[in-house]
């Protein structure tokens, strides 16, 4: 039963769906599927399969497109399950797509679980340069910046953001959290990230955890 719920979510997303995603999404919340598992064994396995049939060459842009736009009106529903209201301020975090990309399905996962982890998100959008992330760190003084890349052509321009913050003297300000397909723990240390995180759900016990470091270490 709950198997089937979920497999009717997936291929929900799948066929881009968009009408019928968030019923289905709903009726695995009424089924009373954790919203966790409902995001990772479902929509976000649903999603990694788009982009394998997109490798495969079964999926071109219009159908990833599609499948995005389902997968997005799914997580509208399972938003507020996600994000837990009324928890303390844990701190701010900046966060946006680097410049050239417009993936944004993973970067919207990190805010609203770091909203729900407590934290004031300020969140950029997509195409981000690294000006614009220094206008901002500048702004609202954060104390987490987080930069997501989907894309191995993309990914090398968070270093010349590092570099950006470094330059304005910001850089040691603030907590640097990476994430995104191609990323890793090598590539984040090359650019002198403070952590790369694998999953949304990680990312604000990461940034609790580094900013208790840095604080210890002021
Ligand atoms: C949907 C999708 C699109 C949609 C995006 C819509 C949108 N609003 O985001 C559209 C159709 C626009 C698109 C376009 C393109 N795409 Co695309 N896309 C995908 C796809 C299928 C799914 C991405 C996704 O949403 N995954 C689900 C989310 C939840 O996962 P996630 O993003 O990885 O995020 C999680 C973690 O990584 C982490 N995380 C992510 N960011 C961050 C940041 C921080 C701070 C932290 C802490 C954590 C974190 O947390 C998230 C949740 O746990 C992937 C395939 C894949 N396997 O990823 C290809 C994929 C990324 N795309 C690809 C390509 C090639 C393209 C195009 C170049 C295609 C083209 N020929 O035009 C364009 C590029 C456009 C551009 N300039 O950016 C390739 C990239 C290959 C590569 N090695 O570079 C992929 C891998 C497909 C493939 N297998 O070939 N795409």
């Amino acid at each position: 039963m709950e198997e089937e719920i979920l497999d009717d979510l997936y291929e929900c997303i799948l066929d881009g769906d968009q009408p019928e995603t968030p019923i289905q999404v709903q009726k695995a919340l009424a089924a009373g599927l954790s919203p966790d598992v409902i995001l990772n064994d479902s929509m976000i396995a649903a999603m990694t399969e788009v982009g394998a049939l997109f490798e495969a060459g079964e999926y071109f842009v219009p159908e990833m497109l599609i499948s995005a736009r389902a997968m997005q009106a799914g997580l509208d529903v399972l938003r507020p399950y996600l994000v837990d209201s009324g928890v303390e301020s844990a701190g701010k975090m900046v966060i946006g797509t680097i410049k050239g990309d417009i993936h944004d399905i993973g970067k919207n996962l990190v805010v609203m679980m770091m909203e729900g982890g407590g934290f004031e998100v300020i969140d950029l959008g997509i195409d981000k340069s690294a000006a614009e992330f220094v206008v901002a760190v500048e702004e609202h003084q954060p104390d987490v910046v987080g930069m997501s890349a989907m894309l191995t052509t993309t990914m090398s321009y968070m270093g010349t953001v590092v570099a950006a913050l470094k330059e304005k003297g910001l850089r040691d300000d603030v907590v640097i959290l990476i994430g995104g397909a191609p990323i890793n723990e090598a590539f984040a240390e090359e650019i002198e990230a403070d952590a790369y995180c694998k999953s949304a759900a990680i990312a604000a016990d990461m940034a609790k955890k580094l900013m208790a470091i840095k604080a210890g270490n002021a």
